[in-house]
């Protein structure tokens, strides 16, 4: 906080947005039993959710920890499968390059992508707590020299202009203007780089958001964009996509298995099914060429 003078009165100048403060309040403050049972099975973190076919058969078992344990694991594998599946789009990356994970939560997403590709990564969060976190976690695994965490906001990184082969956003644009993140993505890519995001996004075909995503906003206090948003502020922003891909029938088998998880259900599991089967919610994913 800095202060600005207007006339005789200082006026505070605050440095970050009071919905930034949220966002990051609301970070650094998270310790849901479904994102810390499932990264603590192998170290891996993730803030995002699952995709692929779920074995439904975890639900079925009689004995009551095991069953529990079943289900844990089974979500893990799905989220991690959705990890590898975005990883895998980043395009050649050789362990030379440097890629940016914006919005990067507890850091599993950037070590996915170095254990692939044995890159440099920065991850960025607003979340001082997150960024400790994932920076301890490189280091227990031995990765620090090359996978690092910034506590920053995405929109103003100070990483170097042109430096990076790729960049993503997983599940991180609906905290920001995408104008604003798109340009400090085209800034940071090098010519010919690559730039994946898979979001949840509402159906814009027949006009405004539904109820259901409004409580979608109300629960992680993110502002979920229309999906032809993302278009034109790609182009506006040097970035073409070249795939684009629709994720929501590959979603729902999670969101299916987890609102039967008893023991990590947060309470949003059936908002999420109701937006996806009524259309007005998508889970997509875009890759872009920097041109
Ligand atoms: N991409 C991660 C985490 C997604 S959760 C994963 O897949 O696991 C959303 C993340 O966006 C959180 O880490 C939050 O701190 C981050 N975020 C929200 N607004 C941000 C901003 N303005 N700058 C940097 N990070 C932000
Ligand atoms: C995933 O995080 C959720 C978000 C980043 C915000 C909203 C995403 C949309 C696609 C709308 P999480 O893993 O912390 O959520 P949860 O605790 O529910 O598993
Ligand atoms: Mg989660």
């Amino acid at each position: 906080m800095t202060t600005a003078h207007t006339g005789t009165t200082p006026v505070p100048v605050p440095t970050q947005s009071t919905y930034q403060n949220r966002v990051a309040e609301y970070w650094n403050a998270e310790e849901n039993p479904v994102n810390l049972e499932l990264g603590a099975l192998d170290d891996l973190y993730h803030h995002h959710y699952g995709i692929g076919d779920a074995d439904r058969s975890v639900l079925d078992d009689p004995d009551p920890d095991q069953r529990r344990e079943r289900i844990t694991h089974e979500l893990h594998r799905l989220e991690h499968s959705q990890a590898e599946f975005l990883a895998s789009r980043l395009g050649n990356v050789s362990p030379t390059d440097r890629v940016f994970d914006a919005g990067c939560g507890r850091g599993g997403g950037s070590i996915v992508a170095h254990l692939r590709y044995g890159c440099h990564t920065d991850g960025v969060t607003i979340s001082r707590k997150q960024a400790d976190f994932a920076n301890e976690q490189a280091r227990k695994r031995g990765v620090d020299g090359k996978v690092r965490y910034h506590h920053r906001n995405m929109l103003d990184t100070g990483l170097d202009t042109g430096a990076y082969a790729a960049s993503w956003n997983n599940e991180s644009t609906m905290y920001v203007e995408l104008d604003l993140l798109f340009a400090e993505h085209s800034r940071l890519l090098r010519r010919g780089g690559r730039y994946v995001v898979i979001t949840g996004c509402y159906n814009d075909t027949y006009g405004q958001a539904s109820r259901e995503v409004s409580l979608i906003n109300a629960h992680y206090i993110c502002d979920i964009h229309p999906r032809s948003a993302y278009f034109k502020a790609l182009a506006r922003n040097r970035l073409v996509p070249v795939h684009v891909q629709d994720l929501t029938a590959a979603t729902i088998p999670y969101w299916e298995l987890r609102r039967n998880a008893e023991h990590l259900v947060t309470g949003i599991e059936d908002t999420f099914l109701t937006a996806y089967r009524n259309g007005s919610f998508q889970y997509l994913m875009i890759v872009a060429d920097r041109v």
